[in-house]
């Protein structure tokens, strides 16, 4: 709360539903589906959903260009008093679309100048934006690491593209990671509060959680988010050939508990949709699909 962060960093956090856990009861979030490519594979991704970085997976999102973006943020914004952040986070990746990403950001902070400006991504194409990210005013930068040692994010990250080309391997997961650490501390030297999002991968990663948190901990990252793998195949979640299952919510509190102490946890995440809209954990995105919105007057 306010009496335990300097001033400006409360300000930034006092109305951002996912950076502090008071202001989720009070203040909403929605994300824009512009942003459908992505750089790397994630071996719990299907592409035919939304990125499993941050969703809950089942139905596919409402792919918006910018322009359609502005209106459905303009007419939630009209309806939904408590809005307070602007997301993109996927379903791909959102620096994946730099253009359409920060279009996006440039319309809605134009029309919109009160909403904060709030990214999520694999960390990949990081480095390189982080000024643009900067000249946007984006406050908010997530970036979903799972590993900090290539031996294990090989078997998370089956390929990336990277430097007009694919890499697989050892190599892919190394440069992933070494990309994802430029990307954190040039974000944090920036004066851009970083979030992390690792996503707990049972017999994969739920033992090296501890090294993670200590790592973005010690680069400045200002939040951890341990968000379970969710690995229901009828909603076309998959591992592998394998059959990956998530953690219960047992194994989840078990591995916070174990990383307390080091960066300070996230434990109100609600693993939102690309095209989530309202409070966390409700989802008016429904209500202010395209079709709808254009209908009125
Ligand atoms: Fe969206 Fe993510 Fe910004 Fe929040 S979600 S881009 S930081 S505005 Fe929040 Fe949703 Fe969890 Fe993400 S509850 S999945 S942590
Ligand atoms: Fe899928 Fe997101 Fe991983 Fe890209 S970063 S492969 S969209 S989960």
């Amino acid at each position: 709360g306010a009496s335990d962060m300097p001033a400006e960093i409360w300000e930034k956090v006092k109305n951002h539903p996912c950076y502090s856990e008071e202001a989720h009861h009070y203040f909403a979030r929605m994300h824009v589906a512009v942003a459908p490519a992505c750089n790397i594979q994630c071996n719990y991704c299907n592409r035919k959903y939304d990125c499993s970085n941050e969703s809950r997976p089942g139905v596919v999102s409402e792919k918006l260009t910018p322009e359609q973006a502005l209106h459905k943020v303009m007419a939630v914004a009209a309806k939904v008093p408590q809005l307070s952040v602007l997301g993109i986070a996927g379903p791909g990746d959102a620096l994946a679309n730099p253009h359409k990403t920060f279009r996006t950001f440039d319309l809605v902070a134009k029309a919109l100048p009160h909403l904060k400006l709030c990214l999520s991504t694999n960390g990949l194409a990081l480095a390189e934006h982080v000024e643009t990210i900067k000249d946007y005013n984006v406050d908010h930068v997530t970036i979903t690491i799972s590993a900090v040692d290539p031996e294990i994010g090989q078997h998370i990250y089956p390929w990336i593209f990277h430097d007009h080309r694919r890499w697989t391997g050892l190599d892919a997961a190394r440069i992933l990671h070494e990309r994802q650490m430029e990307g954190l501390e040039r974000l944090v030297a920036a004066g851009i509060l970083v979030k992390i999002n690792s996503v707990l991968i049972p017999g994969v990663n739920d033992a090296h959680m501890a090294e993670i948190n200590r790592v973005v901990k010690a680069k400045g990252a200002f939040l951890h988010n341990i968000m379970p793998l969710i690995s229901d195949p009828a909603h076309g979640t998959h591992f592998g050939l394998s059959g990956q299952r998530g953690p219960t919510p047992i194994e989840l509190a078990a591995v916070q508990d174990s990383v307390e102490g080091g960066a300070k946890l996230m434990r109100h995440c609600r693993q939102c949709r690309a095209d989530a809209v309202g409070l966390l954990g409700e989802d008016l995105g429904a209500e202010f699909a395209l079709d709808k919105i254009e209908d009125e007057p």
